[in-house]
């Protein structure tokens, strides 16, 4: 590509470039500005130069009769259509690099989602956003391999039916590309990565409260370890197939901090122990009792605070409404069921 080569390439207040695209981008914007930046004085310090130069000396000072030079109007006419004519042709240049895509581009669906980005690969892995032990959210990262050409497909959806989608944008400053993603459609975004890294993901269509904390990464990685990473997550996906519902249980008490407060050999820690709690008789602080059946497991994890189980503290366990689904929650009825 001929704009490449170019030697302009001010990027000092530009995000890093990513792709060859971002530098095509960052050219013409240099460009753009440093040809601004010359009318800018040529005009301005033309107006000042006529200012000092023709000012009035004396009271009886007339103004010379003037007409007009059609050359020099040709000139001032013709001059800026030529710039307007090469940065319009040179951005549509660029503007189909950002749209050029080949037949085996790897395709990525990105969901939108109030308010997270969710990535779904061909082989059925999906990312979304996690806490970490702490509680921070660690956000979805899209991995992808470098120098191969990716197409996103993306659409606005919500976790459930009842909930409204809204509009968002996918939005990679380092790749210079940015799309809108429209619920009950599906738009696109192509792009080739040239270097490794991590780069920022950003939603830039205002989508209610948390639309500044929709943040997301691009992971750029080489070919081989895009390769490696994807076959370890397929055969992730097939052991999961596997598992029984308690196994799977499990998995959901160990990635939400459940196994933090509450053990599995029947010594309590945080929270009571899950040995042998099912089928159990439950104290509560209020004085009130029941026997421990799925519904009361149930309750328990949606909301920890209805009753608290006595000989512990109300508000220190995280509600989980929300936050896991209702076959998670059957998933570790079973675990619990299992410990028996
Ligand atoms: C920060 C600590 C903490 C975390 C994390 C936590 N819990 Fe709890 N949990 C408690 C405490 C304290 C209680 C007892 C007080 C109460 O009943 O609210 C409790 C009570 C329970 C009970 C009732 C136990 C009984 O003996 O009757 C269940 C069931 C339960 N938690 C399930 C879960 C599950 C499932 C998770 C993870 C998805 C989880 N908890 C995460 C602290 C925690
Ligand atoms: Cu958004």
């Amino acid at each position: 590509m001929i704009f490449h080569s170019l030697p302009a390439r001010a990027n000092t207040f530009m995000p890093p470039q990513g792709t060859e695209v971002a530098s095509q981008f960052d050219t013409l914007y240099a460009f753009l500005l440093v040809a601004s930046l010359i009318s800018f004085v040529i005009l301005i310090g033309g107006l000042f130069l006529f200012v000092m130069k023709y000012k009035r000396k004396s009271i009886d000072d007339k103004t010379a009769y003037i007409t007009h030079n059609t050359f020099l109007e040709f000139l001032w006419s013709f001059i800026p259509f030529v710039i307007f004519m090469v940065v319009a042709v040179w951005g549509i240049v660029i503007y189909n690099n950002m749209k050029a895509t080949t037949e085996d581009a790897v395709e990525i669906h990105v969901i939108g989602k109030k308010w997270q980005w969710d990535f779904l690969y061909k082989n059925g892995k999906t990312v979304t956003n996690t806490t970490d032990a702490a509680g921070n959210i660690v956000y979805s990262t899209m991995i992808v391999p470098e120098k191969t050409p990716i197409k996103l497909i993306m659409t606005s959806r919500e976790q459930s039916d009842s909930i409204k989608p809204v509009i968002h944008s996918f939005f990679i400053p380092a790749f210079r590309i940015k799309q809108d993603v429209v619920p009950g459609q599906y738009s696109s975004l192509y792009f080739t990565a040239d270097k490794k890294g991590e780069f920022q993901v950003f939603c830039t269509e205002y989508c209610g409260d948390a639309h500044s904390k929709m943040l997301a990464k691009v992971r750029v990685v080489s070919k081989e370890e895009y390769d490696q990473w994807l076959i370890k997550e397929t055969e992730a996906l097939m052991n999961l197939a596997n598992l029984s519902p308690a196994e799977l249980g499990k998995l959901v008490y160990q990635q939400n901090q459940c196994s933090g407060c509450h053990t599995i050999n029947g010594s309590p820690l945080v929270g009571p122990s899950f040995k042998g709690l099912l089928g159990s008789d439950r104290k509560f602080a209020d004085g009130a009792s029941q026997k421990a059946d799925e519904n009361y497991i149930r309750a328990s994890i949606l909301n920890p605070n209805g009753q608290v189980v006595e000989g512990f503290q109300s508000g220190v366990m995280p509600v989980y409404k929300g936050v896991l689904t209702d076959e998670q929650i059957s998933q570790v009825i079973e675990f619990i069921k299992s410990l028996n």
